[in-house]
């Protein structure tokens, strides 16, 4: 990377269901498109990839299948896959920054060391109630095991954390729908698991938290805000990784 050229910030939103992430992504996606602000807008995990097979790119076929219910994965399996759909995707992801692209993600690996974690939780809580003996086959889903497999991605320069105060504001923004995790006590898990990985990564500096139950244009003015300092704030700084 030529030291003049200013890099672009990689900006993560990350929040549970119905926090307003897509809604979010989009909005800020357009405002800097409209501001002329070279920027890319992506998601994980990435569905996309459906049919593309000759980019040797099938894993969102299969995360999108998991997610439906339609196809049975073993836990450590898709928690491995949901991190690989990250990790081929990161030298893209590199060169867009490097070309001074800003990169708005939609979830990243937060999400997927939350929502593995959580799942493992329930289901340890459910075995040690019937006194199910297999319950030591789910020791290995630690918090460590799960964040582990996703070292080596490039850090976020932000994650902007949509924080929803309590269940009643998500559960007014419309039913749940038939995906995997779209139940209360996951959803209480997982608002939880996120307050660890904040505790956590205190001394990092990057989560920004942002209050998701204001309206939605307050969200998106606090979004702007945030986004045009980190990209001022990391132009000639290296890129960081997990
Ligand atoms: N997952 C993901 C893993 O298990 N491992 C991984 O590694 C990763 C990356 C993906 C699933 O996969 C799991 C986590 C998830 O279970 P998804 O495709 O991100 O899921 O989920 P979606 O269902 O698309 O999105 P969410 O449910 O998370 O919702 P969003 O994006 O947070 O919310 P959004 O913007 O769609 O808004 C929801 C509704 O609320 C309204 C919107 O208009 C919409 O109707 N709304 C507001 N209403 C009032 N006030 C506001 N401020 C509002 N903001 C939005
Ligand atoms: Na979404």
């Amino acid at each position: 990377m030529a030291s003049s050229k200013k890099r672009g910030a990689f900006i993560v939103l990350e929040g549970i269901d119905r926090s307003g992430k897509s809604t979010q992504s989009k909005k800020l996606h357009e405002h800097l498109t409209a501001q002329k602000i070279a920027n890319q807008l992506i998601r994980y995990p990435d569905r996309t990839t459906i049919t593309d097979c000759k980019q040797n790119k099938k894993l969102g076929k299969l995360l999108n299948e998991y997610l439906q219910c339609k196809q049975e994965v073993d836990d450590r399996a898709i928690h491995l896959i949901f991190s690989a759909n990250r990790h081929e995707a990161k030298q893209q992801l590199l060169s867009w920054l490097e070309e001074g692209y800003t990169v708005i993600c939609d979830r990243y690996s937060y999400s997927g060391t939350v929502y593995t974690y959580s799942k493992n939780v329930i289901k340890r809580d459910k075995m040690e109630k019937e006194g199910d003996k297999s319950i030591k086959s789910q020791k290995a889903l630690d918090w460590e095991w799960c964040k582990h497999v996703d070292q080596g991605l490039i850090q976020p320069d932000v994650v902007i954390y949509l924080n929803v105060k309590d269940l009643a504001t998500v559960k007014n923004r419309g039913e749940f729908g038939n995906e995997r995790y779209e139940n209360e006590a996951m959803l209480k898990q997982v608002l939880k698991s996120y307050q660890t990985f904040l505790a956590e990564d205190a001394d990092k500096k990057i989560w920004s938290i942002v209050d998701a139950n204001q309206a939605v244009e307050d969200v998106h003015k606090q979004i702007v805000s945030i986004t045009l300092a980190t990209i001022e704030s990391v132009a000639s700084k290296p890129v960081q990784y997990l």
